[in-house]
């Protein structure tokens, strides 16, 4: 591909990576044009691809002749946020192995951190305290991923080599080794009423916006954990504290917020057995993922199929 040739790539709203992006970009792809700021009118008709996390609504329908939006991000929640994005446009999502192994690192570490909890040996610690601590065997404690696609399923794979005893809930139904799977929100109370642990990997969409709130913790067992790395609009946060300070929650780990940052008034800040982690479950590798849109762009261009397109009627 020769720079005439090749068509500008469009930065929309790529958040607060912006420098490493077009660095990594400008190494991996110098042949395509890299274009940040909206360029005057006759020049939008040259840009062909674009790049967003999450741009700023009206800004890719400016675009007449965009052919591909390519989402930094699995979620592309902040994308589709847009309500003038364009229609016809294909949208596809970030699948990295990078990313994937970095949720499967943040999943185990939290399952075990809830699992063993942790913190009881932290707190104990910091009062020079020899606490001995019991807690039950992973073939004793039941873990449920909800969410059984590209992430959910390799930290389904690794979670069954510690032997927990995992059930998984998608929207379709799936056979995944090892794990008892559900599928549909009428099999969510049944999923819910054995899950010692929830790991909420959902994409946000109108089906699992506000999911997680008082009707979805009653059906779990009294003292259950949460681990939400999906989205923060999934949780209604008001229903959680409540659920938190009538121990029908135990313990919770969050990555993701309705509003992130997380303000510093929030309660969540302070709330007991509440841990917050700053939407860094896991990030996309800048290399390996601009080689592959670089890959993706020279294929659509030679008339081949683009990977990883999101359904819009799903919304992932
Ligand atoms: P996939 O699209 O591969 O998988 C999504 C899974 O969710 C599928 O199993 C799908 O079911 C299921 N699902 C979607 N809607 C519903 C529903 N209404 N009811 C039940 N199940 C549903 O996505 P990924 O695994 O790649 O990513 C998942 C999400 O993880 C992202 O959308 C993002 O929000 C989050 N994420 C967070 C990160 C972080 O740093 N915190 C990093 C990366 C991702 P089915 O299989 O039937 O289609
Ligand atoms: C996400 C991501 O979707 O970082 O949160 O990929």
């Amino acid at each position: 591909m020769t720079k005439t040739a090749s068509p500008a790539l469009y930065f929309a709203g790529i958040g607060s990576r912006a420098a490493e992006w077009h660095r990594v970009f400008a190494e991996v792809a110098p042949e395509l044009r890299l274009v940040d700021h909206l360029p005057p009118e006759p020049e939008r008709a040259g840009m062909r691809y674009a790049l967003a996390w999450k741009p700023k609504p009206g800004e890719l329908q400016q675009l007449p002749n965009l052919q591909a939006i390519f989402g930094l991000g699995a979620g592309v929640d902040g994308i589709l946020a847009d309500p003038t994005l364009p229609a016809g446009v294909p949208l596809v999502r970030m699948v990295d192995p990078g990313l994937t192994q970095g949720m499967v690192e943040y999943c185990l570490w939290q399952v075990l951190y809830h699992h063993r909890r942790f913190w009881e040996t932290e707190d104990a610690q910091s009062r020079r305290h020899w606490a001995e601590q019991y807690y039950p065997a992973p073939w004793d404690r039941s873990v449920g991923i909800m969410g059984l696609g590209e992430i959910g399923q390799a930290v389904a794979a690794h979670l069954t080599t510690f032997k927990f005893k995992l059930r998984g809930w998608s929207r379709s139904a799936k056979k995944v080794d090892g794990v008892d799977c559900f599928a549909g929100p009428e099999s969510l109370p049944a999923f819910l009423s054995a899950c010692d642990i929830v790991l909420c990997l959902l994409p946000l969409t109108t089906e699992t916006r506000g999911l997680l709130n008082a009707d979805f913790f009653a059906h779990l067992p009294m003292g259950a954990a949460i681990i939400n790395a999906g989205r923060g609009a999934q949780v209604n946060e008001a229903d959680l504290l409540a659920a938190m300070k009538s121990g029908r929650i135990g313990s919770a780990t969050l990555d993701v917020f309705q509003t992130e940052p997380l303000p510093a008034d929030h309660p969540f800040w302070q709330q007991e057995r509440l841990f917050v982690t700053p939407h860094n479950a896991s990030f996309t590798d800048a290399k390996a993922a601009a080689t592959a849109i670089r890959q993706q762009i020279l294929d659509h261009a030679a008339g081949k199929p683009l990977q990883h397109v999101v359904d819009r009627r799903r919304g992932y």
